[in-house]
């Protein structure tokens, strides 16, 4: 018998129904790579999503090829809100007038904007403002790398309190960036948006559910999903989703849902890990482990997370 007689069949895996194809210049192990992949299964094919500026757009979007096999538009990286409103507001006014028969009603599409958290917490903040106070039909993801990492790994104003990055650095007078990550669901909340919720790429079920369930609402939508970078969280690239979960299980991610206004679900934790065992897995804390006086910012960084598991009723 010939060794090809014996030889293991090859396995078939097929890309081809892939709304986000692989092939894309994201870095091995981009935990917001596997977010985008996540919301198209969730979305399907009628979709049509407003991008901003960032990684996930660079890397997917090389002209002339592209990741993406659903409507896509790329916006600059302060308007993916305001294009996204735009879009969805044209298609109520086709509905209404003759003429546009060939685009489909409004209600068969689903309107999504995209934006990392520099394009959604600070730089698109005034557009997502506008789209979510008039109540736009569009469901806006933020995947969460917690820096501006398409440029060189800037802080942004979600990079958690301790992390060191380019524009925080650690060093003899500093212990990385000095201010607390921002409250987006809670802003997006007093916004009126029907529907938020925190996700995260390491529970991929949970991301797709809620992404479905937000889609059934006739209003503004906000998801913000915590996607590791193991460039600038500085973690070996196989390691993404157990520092994903690792967020979870210590509190330093906690996945819930507000819905009308009211905190509706948390995923509990019995037995919350102490954020040191998040902390060590990553380069970009790695300070608060050599130098003196970084067991105090870790307590300091223990202390505020228990404080948001207490609001959130996270221990059960
Ligand atoms: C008005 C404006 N300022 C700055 C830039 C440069 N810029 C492009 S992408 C980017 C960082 C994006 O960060 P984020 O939204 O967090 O996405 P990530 O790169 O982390 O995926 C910056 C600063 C720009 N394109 N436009
Ligand atoms: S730098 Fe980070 S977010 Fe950007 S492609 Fe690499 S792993 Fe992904």
């Amino acid at each position: 018998m010939s060794s090809q007689d014996t030889a293991p069949p090859e396995p078939e895996i097929s890309h081809d129904d892939d709304l986000f194809k692989p092939g894309h210049r994201a870095c091995a192990g981009c935990g917001p790579a596997l977010a985008m992949r996540y919301i198209t299964e969730a979305t399907g094919e009628n979709t049509i999503i407003s991008h901003a500026t960032g990684c996930m757009e660079v890397v997917s979007s090389p002209y002339p090829e592209s990741s993406w096999d659903v409507s896509w538009i790329h916006d600059v990286f302060a308007n993916a809100p305001g294009v996204a409103s735009g879009v969805e507001a044209a298609y109520r006014a086709f509905d209404e007038k003759e003429g546009f028969e060939e685009f489909e009603d409004h209600d068969d599409v689903n309107f999504v904007a995209i934006g990392g958290d520099g394009a959604t917490f600070d730089i698109g903040m005034r557009s997502l403002s506008g789209m979510m106070e008039r109540g736009h039909d569009v469901l806006y993801i933020a995947y969460d790398n917690e820096g501006y990492m398409n440029t060189g790994i800037q802080r942004s104003s979600s990079t958690p309190f301790g992390a060191s990055t380019t524009t925080s650095p650690a060093g003899s007078e500093s212990f990385g960036n000095d201010t607390q990550k921002k409250n987006m669901p809670a802003i997006a909340a007093d916004h009126g948006c029907e529907y938020v919720a925190t996700a995260s790429i390491a529970y991929p079920t949970d991301f797709k559910r809620k992404i479905e369930k937000a889609l059934e609402h006739d209003g503004a939508k906000y998801i913000q999903v915590s996607a590791p970078c193991m460039l600038g969280w500085d973690f070996d690239s196989a390691e993404t989703v157990n520092v994903a979960k690792l967020a979870v299980q210590t509190g330093m991610q906690p996945l819930f849902e507000i819905v009308d206004g009211e905190l509706s679900d948390v995923m509990s934790l019995s037995d919350r890990k102490p954020v040191e065992e998040y902390l060590e897995t990553q380069g970009r804390f790695a300070h608060l482990f050599s130098k003196e006086g970084g067991d105090e910012v870790i307590e300091e960084i223990q202390e505020h997370i228990d404080e948001q598991a207490e609001e959130l009723g996270l221990d059960r």
